[in-house]
């Protein structure tokens, strides 16, 4: 029979002995977070949400009686996600803002490595410049700043223009890639003549040696009249995606991919009456009302009314539906251009229609 051995030192060693000596020399256990860093299926913080038009306006336009665009550079109320308080983020790569401009206002020229772009909500009379070219804004239109392009606002009308920010901050912030630069004068010399980049890239007609120098995004606006006209043929034809929605992308016409190297947009009709089937994707999604009312709902824990200019936020991985009461038409984007380069994107669509 085996003695025991009174000598010998008490084990006092433990797991929490062992991960409290860890700390001070810059490690750490794997198997305490294994789960958490390979999870078996998408994990966010990220949760829904949505930000109601005529909550957020009345907002944005005291933040316009008591701060000019020009001190503020942009004024902007965040659309924060509340599962990611304090991180200016409405999913884990993507920034959503509402910028107001008032006439006469100037939002001084700057550029940066985030790429962005502005969906216009509301107003007549503003303009960006980009890259030496004013390009006149109105509701329902879409304009690029691309990663580094030089860009400032201006206002030449008479009403407050207000318009969706979208921009890949976070994303950059992960990678620690941001670089900024203010411009020494606050507004870019436009000598380009307006509709210059319409002509040259926006009529599926491009200069011949461009393109094939740099992969640059080139096509810096899409008209509201443009894609409107195309979703009603779509619905016309009955030609709908498998969520049963009518979508087109907003495409490159460089290499005919997403709008910019980042993230990707889209815009969607439901006609009154219908809805889609649930669907899940890897791509966290804000969407903005562009006509239209109706219901979304997003996993068992949301259900919300939508209605024009309205904008919400469905988290990655999570199942959403949409229930059009009017024709619901709708303005999205999403980091499925990352997604897709990396080859990480994925989406499921549930085939039953069962309600
Ligand atoms: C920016 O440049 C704009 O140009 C809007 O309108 C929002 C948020 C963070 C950094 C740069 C704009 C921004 C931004």
């Amino acid at each position: 029979m085996a003695m025991t051995d009174l000598t010998a030192p008490i084990p006092t060693d433990s797991r929490e002995k062992l991960y409290a000596d860890l700390s001070p020399s810059a490690l750490a256990p794997l198997w305490s977070c294994l789960e958490t860093l390979v999870p078996r299926a998408p994990m966010s913080e990220c949760v829904p949400a949505l930000w109601n038009y005529d909550d957020v306006r009345p907002l944005l336009l005291r933040a316009g009686a008591l701060i000019s665009a020009e001190e503020a550079i942009r004024r902007v109320l965040i659309l924060e996600n509340p599962g990611l308080p304090g991180c200016a983020c409405i999913t884990p790569t993507l920034y959503a803002g509402l910028q107001l401009i008032l006439p006469g206002e100037v939002a001084p020229a700057h550029r940066h490595t985030q790429s962005a772009f502005r969906f216009i909500i509301e107003g007549e009379g503003a303009f960006t410049t980009v890259r030496g070219e004013r390009l006149p804004m109105s509701p329902g239109d879409l304009v690029l700043t691309p990663n580094f392009e030089w860009h400032d606002h201006g206002h030449d009308g008479c009403a407050p223009v207000i318009w969706l920010d979208g921009l890949d901050i976070p994303l950059i912030r992960s990678l620690q890639a941001g670089f900024a630069e203010n411009s020494s004068s606050a507004q870019q010399n436009a000598d380009l003549p307006t509709g210059y980049n319409a002509a040259t890239w926006g009529a599926g007609l491009r200069p011949p040696y461009a393109a094939q120098q740099h992969k640059r995004v080139e096509r810096f606006i899409y008209h509201y009249r443009e894609w409107r006209d195309g979703l009603k043929l779509l619905s016309a034809r009955g030609d709908r995606d498998p969520a049963g929605l009518y979508t087109l992308e907003f495409s490159n016409p460089v290499d005919g991919g997403s709008i910019l190297p980042t993230m990707s947009a889209f815009c969607q009709l439901l006609r009154a009456g219908e809805y889609t089937r649930w669907q899940q994707r890897t791509d966290g999604l804000v969407y903005h009302v562009v006509e239209g009312a109706g219901v979304v709902e997003i996993g068992d824990v949301f259900r919300s009314s939508i209605a024009i200019r309205d904008t919400f936020v469905v988290p990655p991985w999570m199942k959403f539906r949409l229930l059009a009461e009017q024709d619901l038409v709708l303005f999205s984007y999403s980091d499925r251009a990352t997604q897709e380069r990396l080859d990480l994107w994925r989406e499921r669509v549930e085939k039953s229609e069962s309600i």
